[in-house]
């Protein structure tokens, strides 16, 4: 393989997408442009919807959508690698073969008692109502990153990415990559996910110590506007960007930067004392698919760039392209050709 150069861990999903009414979500008490994790009574969701609509399985997580986008995007394959948990089972084999064929290598740990994860994608009206059941993806192991090719893996690569989604699962793994990344000042890029990530306090607290040591903060506005009612810094997302690029940070050699999207409005970026807006290319409505991954692409657009050396300003703009194709097709899927980069 060529050396590898990024790292991006979470939770691989399978997800199990489908238009469906208003009632469909009502009656499980899902609300549209949200994620959540299954709780007993969102269990017989996944046989109804798969029973009475009809559904697409589509590769999902949103960390590993992002690897995928990152690597469509970037000439060396093989250069991201994506680490997760997941069954013994069909849908283990459908992730990894997605996965790779976009030239990112994987090096899940399997978890032979558990199915892998899935995730049921609500779609009505083009927004989404994500709903997971974690099944393997819950047992991600630290001793997965300990082994010696992992650690070999871990030294050599310069950037590493991860979705709060994970810190549900395995915060230890990922206090460790980002310990490693400050000590070795590496780059630890964090996109902040989803409002249950802040607004719960149990997961907010693993959230807190993992951001010191976080680079590069990608959220939307809406996850940015929870964060700052949580933390007391008002609703105005360009206030929050500053107030969380000055926020305590670990390695003091790199400073924060703090990048906010907003859907087709412009992209806010605070670095160095300065506020910047890129604008993304518009897409006509009636060529958006769904919007599901949009957020994950920008990162794995960005990602793409970044780690190429590119400055912000063209790192945001390939995050746009990125999300641009993505958005165009059903879920975290790719145009049947090489990106335009
Ligand atoms: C722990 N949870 C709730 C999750 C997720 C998740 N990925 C990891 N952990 N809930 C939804 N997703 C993924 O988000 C993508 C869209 O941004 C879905 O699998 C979907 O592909």
């Amino acid at each position: 393989m060529s050396s590898p150069k990024i790292f991006v861990i979470g939770n691989p999903l399978l997800d199990i997408s489908s238009h469906v009414d208003m009632e469909l979500l009502n009656k499980y008490e899902l609300t549209l442009n949200n994620a959540i994790l299954a709780e007993d009574k969102h269990l017989p969701l996944y046989k109804e919807l798969v029973e009475n609509n009809k559904v697409e399985y589509i590769p999902g997580g949103a960390a590993q959508n992002t690897a995928r986008v990152a690597q469509w995007m970037l000439k060396d394959k093989q250069t991201v690698v994506y680490s997760g948990c997941v069954g013994n089972d069909e849908n283990a084999q459908i992730l990894k073969s997605n996965t790779e064929a976009n030239g990112v290598v994987t090096k899940y740990l399997v978890n032979a008692e558990k199915p892998t994860g899935a995730c049921a994608v609500l779609i009505n009206s083009k927004e989404r109502s994500m709903c997971t059941n974690l099944g393997a993806a819950n047992e991600f192991k630290i001793a997965h990153l300990e082994t010696e090719e992992m650690q070999s893996i871990i030294k050599s690569v310069e950037y590493f990415y991860m979705a709060g989604y994970f810190l549900t699962v395995s915060p230890d793994s990922a206090q460790m990559l980002a310990k490693h990344a400050a000590d070795n000042n590496k780059t630890f890029l964090y996109g902040l996910a989803a409002p249950f990530l802040i607004e719960v306090p149990f997961f907010f607290e693993r959230v807190s110590a993992l951001l010191p040591y976080v680079d590069i903060v990608f959220a939307n506005e809406n996850e940015a506007v929870v964060l700052g009612r949580k933390m007391n810094w008002g609703e105005d997302i360009a206030v929050i960007a500053e107030k969380l690029a000055a926020w305590e940070k670990v390695n003091t050699k790199r400073s924060r930067t703090v990048i906010f999207t907003q859907g087709p409005e412009s992209t806010i970026v605070f670095q160095d004392g300065k506020l910047s807006q890129f604008k993304p290319v518009k897409v006509a409505s009636e060529e958006i698919v769904d919007l599901n991954a949009a957020g994950d692409s920008f990162c794995g657009g960005f990602l793409a760039a970044y780690s190429q050396g590119k400055d912000i300003e063209t790192s945001v703009n390939a995050g746009h392209y990125g999300a641009w194709e993505i958005i165009r097709q059903n879920g975290c899927s790719f145009p049947n050709k090489q990106p335009d980069t």
